[in-house]
């Protein structure tokens, strides 16, 4: 670095204040991540998470996994009734919601579960953002049938 010390000193004191800023923006997300074991990033790899269906209700129905994690979701339906889950891109959800396929073939990121069944789908999460599941069953993702997977860069 051949910059004078000040104009360093004065690009610090901007990069302190923007972290300042990101921190507090992102302060709730922190705390419930701190409140919540499931909220610790899983894998890269292979990783098998337990999804609990409960009356119409996914649990844990929010996880964090670093980018190149395949998961293999075992789902355990307690209700007696049909359920599924979808996970994967808006598109996915988009064709869900608006189809008309009342069961699935077990493809990567969807299937379907049967009364006090269980049933297991495996989805590779490769790129950060945020992905749904859901089940599009009619009325539930409305009735709140739905979690999220929070996809995060790998450290360093
Ligand atoms: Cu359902």
């Amino acid at each position: 670095m051949t910059r004078g010390s000040a104009s360093r000193r004065g690009r610090l004191a901007f990069l302190a204040l923007a972290v300042t800023a990101l921190v507090t923006g992102v302060g709730y997300a922190v705390a419930a991540n701190a409140a919540n074991p499931e909220m610790v990033p899983l894998g890269p790899g292979d990783v098998t998470v337990e999804i609990d269906i409960h009356h119409s209700r996914f649990e844990p129905d929010q996880l964090t996994v670093v980018a190149g994690t395949r998961i293999r979701f075992l789902v355990v339906n307690d209700d007696p009734i049909h359920h599924e889950l979808i996970t994967g891109g808006p598109e996915v959800h988009i064709r869900h919601a608006n189809g008309t396929e009342a069961e699935h073939p077990s493809i990567p990121g969807e299937v379907t579960v049967g009364p006090n069944g269980m049933a297991i789908t495996t989805f590779t999460f490769d790129e950060s953002g945020i992905f749904e599941f859901a089940c599009h069953l009619p009325g539930h993702y409305e009735y709140g049938m739905r979690g999220e997977i929070e996809v995060v860069a790998p450290a360093g």
